[in-house]
């Protein structure tokens, strides 16, 4: 069966493909011919999936889902959270993000922090169901690891002695975030 997944991130949809299975194809935001920005204008990350997968839904008239992530750091009163991806500026930049988050961590003991994604599932009649997945770690004093994406590198998920960006691709599915969120939506499929 064929899925959109509202988004253009090839990373993301490799990830969530693999958890998927063969059950479901995913189809991404090109593939449906949707080559415009989607809007994310909400002030949190429930608010903005849900309005990636309401628009895809209004506009092309399929059924789809979206996601949005952010890291939440507990000494950080939650930040960057929604605004993960643009922490240090609108270029979107992940090496100046991740700059930006240990210049703002430096001399704090507290590393507490968690992934956090949100999937919106919009289904043929327009119902909006809602699965969320959380990753709960520290940030590390600086990078480790060259795989993955993000803020992988300085992210250490509890009861582990490495990076996520250490991490083989189906090691980080097996525990991360998006993978938990899919893993309830897929459930829910089924
Ligand atoms: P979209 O095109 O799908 O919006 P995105 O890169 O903006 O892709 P998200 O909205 O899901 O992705 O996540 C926002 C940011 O949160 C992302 O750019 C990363 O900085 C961070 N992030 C999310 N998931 C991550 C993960 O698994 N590992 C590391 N960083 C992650």
């Amino acid at each position: 069966m064929k899925l959109c997944f509202a988004t253009n991130n090839l990373h993301k949809i490799q990830e969530v493909q693999a958890v998927v299975g063969n059950a479901f194809q995913l189809v991404s935001l090109q593939q449906i011919g949707c080559l415009e920005e989607l809007p994310e204008e909400q002030a949190t990350i429930e608010g903005n999936s849900l309005q990636k997968a309401q628009y895809v839904f209004d506009t092309y008239k399929i059924s789809c889902f979206a996601d949005d992530s952010g890291l939440e750091v507990e000494a950080l009163s939650g930040e960057p959270g929604v605004y993960s991806a643009m922490y240090a500026g609108p270029q979107r930049s992940h090496a100046d993000n991740i700059d930006m988050l240990l210049t703002n961590l430096t001399g704090v003991t507290n590393r507490k922090a968690n992934f956090k994604t949100v999937i919106t599932f919009v289904d043929s009649q327009a119902q909006q169901n809602q699965f969320t997945g959380l990753l709960h770690g520290t940030i590390l004093n600086e990078r480790k690891g060259n795989n993955g994406f993000g803020y992988d590198p300085v992210f250490q998920p509890d009861g582990f002695s490495k990076s996520l960006a250490e991490m083989s691709p189906e090691e980080k599915n097996n525990i991360s975030h998006r993978a938990l969120a899919v893993q309830k939506l897929v459930n829910f499929l089924k």
